[in-house]
């Protein structure tokens, strides 16, 4: 099978740098912070996908993950239950997937998905190489061959409570900047009965997780809640916004061994 290679060139690593995940420490929760996470171990990372791949078809994509003198790396540390925590968002954000790629060994990872419609993707990856202390974040754009989908423009919501899977989610900030450590809270409860829920599961070694990204797709934001307070209705979360601007986030919590996806649009100001 014919397969391209896509090496990251140099204009990629700088845009990387500015879609380094952030993370919030609990000795430095008062502080503001920038976006440049210090222990992040620098990798890079060389995606396969076959050409012109289809929508609605199963694509094997497989991707190798290098120091900077191209040797790859042999262990990675299990964060969340996992070695490497993969998202894919279409360029509108309007489709999102969390998987968990396989571990093949000499640094190469493998999963295969279906998009949806033809477009643009980009696939984000998070994984720590053995020894690093913040996580790494590699990612990598596809086009999709295939009926596209009009892009829709994203717009805040204007009411932050959403019905999903029969769970009613409301999203609420403390106190909504950028650059400053958010609480960014998610209360659940039963959407036909309106009784708060308290029976949440963890889900991959955390009560809930959360993603962020900006409209851009530049600015990246895995986040997991702070505390251990129960099991619910509310789930807390740490960040800092690095920016203004409108971001999507994505909730993502457990109960009776079912994951649901709660999507917000939020417009995080000055
Ligand atoms: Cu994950």
């Amino acid at each position: 099978m014919k397969k391209s290679i896509i090496v990251m060139s140099l204009l990629y690593m700088m845009l990387l740098s500015a879609c380094n995940p952030i993370r919030v420490p609990k000795s430095r929760m008062d502080h503001r912070m920038d976006a440049t996470p210090t222990d992040v171990i620098p990798t890079k990372s060389e995606w396969r996908i076959e050409d012109h791949p289809n929508a609605n078809k199963e694509i094997p994509i497989s991707l190798l993950i290098k120091d900077e003198s191209n040797k790859p790396f042999q262990s990675f540390d299990t964060v969340h239950e996992k070695k490497m925590h993969l998202f894919i968002f279409s360029k509108d954000l309007a489709y999102f997937s969390h998987i968990h790629p396989n571990y093949k060994g000499n640094g190469e990872f493998a999963f295969t998905t279906k998009f949806p419609a033809g477009g643009d993707y980009m696939l984000l990856s998070e994984f720590t190489p053995k020894g690093g202390g913040d996580p790494s974040v590699e990612s990598h754009w596809v086009q999709i061959a295939g009926k596209t989908v009009k892009e829709k423009p994203l717009i805040p919501d204007r009411k932050l409570t959403k019905v999903v899977d029969g769970k009613k989610v409301t999203l609420s900030f403390d106190e909504l900047m950028a650059g400053m450590t958010v609480h960014m809270n998610f209360t659940i409860s039963d959407a036909a009965s309106n009784q708060p829920i308290k029976n949440l599961q963890p889900y991959l070694g955390a009560m809930g997780h959360a993603v962020a990204i900006s409209d851009d797709v530049e600015k990246y934001l895995h986040i997991h809640p702070m505390t251990t307070e129960g099991n619910g209705p509310k789930v807390t979360f740490m960040t800092v916004f690095p920016e203004k601007g409108i971001y999507k986030v994505w909730g993502q919590f457990q109960q009776n061994g079912k994951v649901f996806t709660v999507p917000f649009v939020i417009d995080v100001p000055k």
